[in-house]
């Protein structure tokens, strides 16, 4: 193969083949680098590629794989990120995560953009990934052992200078929300992307790398980013961000009726004042930073359980969904809950929302056992047993998509997820943008690619103007396109405001590449239609057509209105929302089942994938 010359990036990708325990490198053309830049964009492209359509997701022919973008690892903003991506067991469709660690930098440094992972061992393993190349090493000592078990041991036996990505019980059982886990408290990969390393039976991977790719202009790069460093200093929300990080946003969704309480019946919650930012501020020990970032986020309190001082990372997603979700209202018992899902390898958003619907189910006679809401003891057992698949543990692994369809009687209407991925912390009984959001984010329910709310709320909450589609696409090509494909952390421009035109400065220090946002715009365009075929094609593949109901948020925020709170009486209207979908759609150049269009396809570059879905003529 022609190896291309590329600043900024490597040019190549590690293919491993841990059935055969083979591994080579391949080039990725600079062609292909330019026109999905790295991380989501760059694995969307290869599982595209690599899987074989309609792949089992557990199964060895589905590839794993592990990207990190021309931007990730360079001393500029909070770029120590890197993504997780695969076909999800839990949905079906395209699904990925993003870790901020130190694996993100040594993947960088290890001379390869991207590792792919095809197969599966025999028995439990590990790989270690060097400038050298491959090992394959025994994990059955590791097998069994919880995520910070897995850390403490790795770090006893390969030391503190390589970084692990590893998988809890939950990956091992293949609870299909399970996770990646990183650093113990990092978690990536919402859609199952720790079951997929579960069923190839890798629990770990140790990266030690050498060099990062050479930058195009290295002084640049360090004035772009000695700038941008500075200017988030300057930044008048600085302070407070470094001192409560997401968690304010606990104060700020109650506030505006967008803090999911009950399972997402209501959107505030009584006891909200116990778990806010300000009471996690009191009982910080310290925060962390992700590599190459100096707003850290990560903080981390002391809490008592059961009678010992532990130590969990707070931050709003996992507090949302384990407190006011499931009607707990104290720090410590939420902050025990959030560490138990690190420890087992469980997506916090999706294990609070299936518990939030089992409460709900078991108050409406669906399952046997009566849970009550904020029943702390039972929801902790609960976890343990949804990561070990244990007793109803077994069937609520299964996410609550799997679950509704199992107990009928109409719990469909409050099985929170869209396309099976349960949402994440914003209720949107009053915020269609935010459930346009969701209805159609790249991985299902998740706010990555848009935390729309936080512009709704400027543009009028019961407004469906169409200006509210037009933003979104806007909104998403920028975080669910660029960020997750530069790959670095979005929060500087989210939180802070750091000016989007430094990645300007950046990409072209890096790679060499004048890249304008006209050309950037078109690139997460690309990036969009090609997961949104992704999913239409694996669909096809099971014998089901697409159609834009896949793009619906669930029933309850059309059909129950909220009772509490200055909202209360609101709910989503129907039609309002199929006219926000269908502008949507007409933005995008998709038809109004959600299709992305022939023509579409072609004039973003992708003749092979417009034959595939609208067939050659
Ligand atoms: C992310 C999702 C989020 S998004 C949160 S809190 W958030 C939850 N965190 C979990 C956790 O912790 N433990 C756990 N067992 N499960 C968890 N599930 C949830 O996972 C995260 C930060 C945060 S904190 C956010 S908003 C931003 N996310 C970014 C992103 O997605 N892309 C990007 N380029 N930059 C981002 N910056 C911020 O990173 P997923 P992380 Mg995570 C304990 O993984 O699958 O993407 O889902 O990434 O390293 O933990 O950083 O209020
Ligand atoms: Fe990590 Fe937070 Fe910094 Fe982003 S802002 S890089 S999530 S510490």
């Amino acid at each position: 193969m022609v190896y291309h010359l590329v600043y900024g990036w490597s040019g190549k990708a590690l293919y491993i083949d841990i059935g055969r325990e083979e591994y080579k490198k391949i080039s990725l053309s600079s062609a292909v680098l330019r026109m999905f830049i790295g991380g989501r964009g760059l694995a969307a492209k290869l599982l595209w590629d690599l899987n074989p359509v309609g792949v089992e997701p557990l199964s060895p022919e589905n590839h794993l794989i592990l990207s990190t973008g021309p931007l990730t690892g360079y001393p500029i903003p909070s770029s120590g990120k890197l993504v997780i991506a695969s076909k999800s067991p839990l949905t079906g469709g395209y699904g990925d995560g993003n870790v901020g660690t130190k694996a993100a930098v040594e993947l960088r440094k290890s001379g390869v953009d991207a590792v792919i992972i095809k197969g599966a061992f025999q028995r439990p393993s590990l790989i270690r990934i060097t400038c050298k190349g491959v090992e394959f090493l025994n994990g059955d000592e590791y097998w069994g052992l919880t995520a910070h078990e897995t850390e403490s041991k790795l770090r006893k036996e390969f030391g503190s200078k390589p970084a692990y990505l590893y998988i809890g019980p939950a990956g091992e059982n293949l609870v299909k929300y399970a996770t990646i886990i990183s650093e113990y408290g990092r978690s990536g990969g919402r859609p199952g992307m720790g079951a997929v390393a579960g069923s190839k039976k890798l629990k770990a991977v140790i990266i030690e790398g050498c060099n990062l790719p050479e930058a195009a202009d290295k002084d640049a790069l360090l004035k772009a980013g000695a700038e941008a460093y500075i200017d988030l200093k300057k930044k008048p929300s600085y302070s407070f961000w470094v001192r409560q990080g997401t968690m304010s946003t606990i104060a700020w969704s109650q506030k505006n009726s967008a803090l999911p309480t009950y399972n997402f019946r209501e959107a505030v919650f009584d006891g909200y004042e116990n778990i806010t930012g300000d009471v996690m501020e009191k009982l910080r020990v310290r925060n962390e930073a992700c590599p190459y970032c100096n707003m850290p986020c990560r903080n981390y309190i002391e809490y008592e359980v059961d009678g010992s001082k532990k130590i969990a990372e707070m931050d709003y997603e996992p507090t949302a969904l384990f407190g006011s979700n499931l009607g707990i209202s104290d720090m410590n018992a939420v902050a025990h809950l959030s560490d138990l899902a690190d420890d087992m390898g469980l997506d916090a958003i999706s294990t609070g929302n299936v518990l939030g619907f089992a409460i709900e189910a078991s108050q409406h006679g669906l399952i046997e056992e009566k849970i009550e809401w904020g029943d702390y003891d039972r929801i902790k057992d609960l976890i343990i047993d949804i990561a070990h698949r244990e007793g109803m543990g077994d069937d609520l692994a299964n996410g609550v998509a799997w679950l509704s369809r199992k107990l009928g009687h109409g719990s469909e209407r409050y099985a929170m997820h869209v396309k099976g991925l349960e949402i994440s912390a914003y209720d949107c009984h009053a915020a269609p943008g935010m459930a346009l959001a969701y209805g159609t984010s790249s991985i299902g329910a998740h706010h990555k690619d848009a935390w729309f709310i936080s512009l709704e709320i400027q543009m009028g909450r019961d407004s469906y103007a169409p200006e509210k589609a037009d933003k979104l696409v806007w909104m998403q090509n920028i975080r669910g396109g660029l960020f997750e494909s530069f790959v670095t952390c979005r929060l500087p421009w989210v939180e802070l405001g750091l000016d989007l035109d430094y990645y300007l400065r950046f990409l072209k220090a890096a790679t060499g590449v004048s890249f304008t946002w006209d050309e950037l715009h078109t690139i997460a365009n690309r990036i969009y239609a090609l997961i949104r075929s992704f999913w239409i094609r694996e669909f096809r593949a099971k014998g089901i057509e697409w159609n834009r109901m896949f793009d619906y948020p669930p029933d309850r925020w059309f059909e129950e209105p909220l009772t509490q709170g200055p909202l209360a009486g609101s709910k989503l209207d129907r039609k309002g929302y199929d006219k926000l979908l269908s502008r949507y759609y007409e933005i995008r150049g998709w038809d109004q089942n959600g299709v992305p269009k022939k023509d579409t396809l072609e004039s973003l570059g992708l003749p092979e994938v417009a034959n595939l879905i609208h067939g050659s003529n």
